[in-house]
């Protein structure tokens, strides 16, 4: 058997092996890094295979792999921070059994870093940024039709135990064009959404461009891709809606592109077409668009008229001053306005937010659970996602702060694979040095427990956030018990 087939692993959780048979897992979104990597290679005549750990339990997976790699020639890892420690595991599972396959990791992570990742002896290739062409570049020199590996683009490679880097082409930030082949995945698993009790729909995420203008100090792409923002031809977008409403019945869409609205024309252009394929969409959006120069009335109707139920938008903080900390270039008044002025529409807002952010003070978290009461007050259809805790992701400025304030940052990939970011402050690698009162942590933990107890409630909403302010606002140290009880509560 010619071992020429590429296999290409999405390594996040695994399903854990008490999953109730009601199987596929609930709102799983399309891996589309390795789709998009997978529908190249595919699409230039490479034998490929998709893998997505959310979908099996961790030994049903391994036996899985098992099988694909009998005529493997290279193992692909799409890797982001949280999933180092799992693509090492499977890494060293394809090393012991058959050692000839090589490995190579891609994504986010490995793109960061990657001589910390080439120094792995688990790991034989690096591909950074984008790696559509330099894969299938990649898969060439190793199957002997092309000569020189100094000529992949974007590869770091070892040679006599030193790492080389070859040059890196920067293409912008949309890798592959072409109708990505959701074929590749096995579709039943993602596309089935229980979106209230005995409420289904078919949906299925799709890209229509890659990257972002803007500056967020907690994202990315400002280091990695320049905030360069690219996106397909529109002809492109539909052919691919119609293949996924034709062959899987889709009946929902969420555009998860970063910016979808990035340019006004294309939008409006675009969702007269989306209107005429009678499904309905979300995509995410920002709280600064809805306005009269730019998403204004007549948009935001013909949004509505042409299926849009859902709009996403980041609005991380109700602190001003947070806000600049974190260059979102929005302002409050923005996120009061896009909810008032959507609730006309009847398309939903959902809303995230953080908290625990370096420099952030306690009157900034009382202003932010402030926030969130005055848009429910505004719009009562608003979904509130979070306040999340924000965890230091690298490659952000927000994370160089954070080392500012003490965090050291791992160097091996084995340092990494155990700096997995928990919720609990306790768990984390080596505290939250980021703050400066350590109990100001143990507070906004405290207050998303009581946030997330007053939920559904008006009285407890009220209740909870009473009980956050005067969490907030004191300095005793009952807190620690308090938290202790919480934690208890939750382990039981
Ligand atoms: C959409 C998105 C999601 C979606 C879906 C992701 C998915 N299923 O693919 C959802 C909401 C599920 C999600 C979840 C999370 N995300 Co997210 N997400 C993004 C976002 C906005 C876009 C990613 C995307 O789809 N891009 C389009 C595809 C086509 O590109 P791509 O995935 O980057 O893949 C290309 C290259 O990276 C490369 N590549 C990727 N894999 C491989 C593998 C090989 C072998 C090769 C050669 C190349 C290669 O080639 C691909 C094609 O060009 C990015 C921001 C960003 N700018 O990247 C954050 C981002 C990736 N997410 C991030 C994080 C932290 C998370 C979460 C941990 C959040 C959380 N707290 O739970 C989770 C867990 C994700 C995980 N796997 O670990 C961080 C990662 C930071 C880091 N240092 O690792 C990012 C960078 C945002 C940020 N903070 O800047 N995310």
């Amino acid at each position: 058997m010619i071992s020429d087939k590429i296999v290409i692993i999405y390594a996040q959780d695994y399903l854990p092996d008490n999953a109730a048979p009601s199987y596929p897992p609930e709102d799983l979104n399309i891996p589309l890094g390795i789709l998009y990597l997978g529908s190249h290679l595919n699409s230039i005549g490479r034998r490929v295979k998709l893998m997505d750990t959310r979908i099996h339990k961790k030994g049903d997976f391994f036996k899985a792999l098992q099988d694909e790699l009998d005529d493997c020639l290279l193992a692909g890892f799409s890797v982001t921070t949280p999933c180092v420690k799992n693509a090492l595991e499977i890494s060293d599972f394809i090393k012991k059994l058959k050692p000839s396959v090589k490995t190579v990791w891609g994504g986010v992570h490995a793109s960061l870093y990657p001589d910390a990742t080439a120094s792995s002896g688990l790991v034989d290739y690096v591909i950074v940024k984008e790696g559509e062409l330099p894969l299938s570049e990649l898969a060439k020199y190793l199957l002997g039709n092309k000569k020189e590996i100094t000529g992949i683009p974007n590869l770091v490679f070892k040679i006599d135990g030193s790492i080389k880097r070859n040059t890196v082409q920067d293409n912008g930030r949309l890798g592959f064009i072409g109708v990505a082949d959701y074929a590749l995945l096995d579709m039943e698993k993602y596309v089935e959404k229980i979106i209230a009790p005995n409420r289904r729909r078919r949906q299925v995420e799709v890209l229509t461009a890659r990257g972002c203008p803007y500056r967020c100090a907690f994202c990315v792409n400002t280091i990695l891709y320049d905030r360069k923002w690219r996106s397909e031809p529109p002809d492109l977008t539909l052919e691919k809606l119609d293949r996924l409403i034709g062959d899987y019945k889709i009946d929902h869409v969420f555009f998860m592109d970063e910016d979808f609205f990035c340019n006004r024309n294309r939008t409006k252009s675009l969702i007269a077409d989306i209107g005429k394929r009678k499904i309905t969409w979300e995509a995410n959006c920002r709280a600064d668009y809805i306005k009269d120069d730019y998403l204004d009335d007549n948009l935001l109707d013909s949004l509505k008229k042409s299926g849009c139920v859902k709009l996403r938008f980041g609005l991380e903080s109700g602190s001003q001053r947070v806000l600049d900390l974190l260059k979102k270039d929005i302002t409050v008044e923005d996120s009061l306005n896009m909810a008032k002025r959507l609730s006309r529409y009847g398309i939903v807002p959902a809303a995230s937010f953080m908290m625990g952010l370096p420099d952030e003070t306690a009157g900034d978290v009382i202003k932010t659970t402030d926030l969130i009461s005055r848009l429910s007050a505004v719009n009562p259809d608003i979904m509130i996602s979070g306040p999340a805790i924000f965890r230091p992701y690298p490659g952000s400025e927000l994370f160089r702060r954070c080392e500012e304030k003490g965090l050291v940052a791992p160097k091996t990939l084995d340092e990494w694979s155990d700096f997995y970011m928990h919720n609990n402050f306790d768990e984390y690698h080596n505290g939250v040095p980021w703050f400066d009162d350590v109990y100001i942590f143990k507070r906004v933990w405290l207050c998303l427990a009581h946030l997330r107890i007053g939920a559904g409630n008006k009285l407890f909403r009220w209740l909870a956030r009473l009980i956050v302010r005067f969490h907030l606002a004191t300095k005793l140290k009952f807190v620690e018990s308090e938290y202790l009880l919480h934690k208890f509560i939750k382990n039981i």
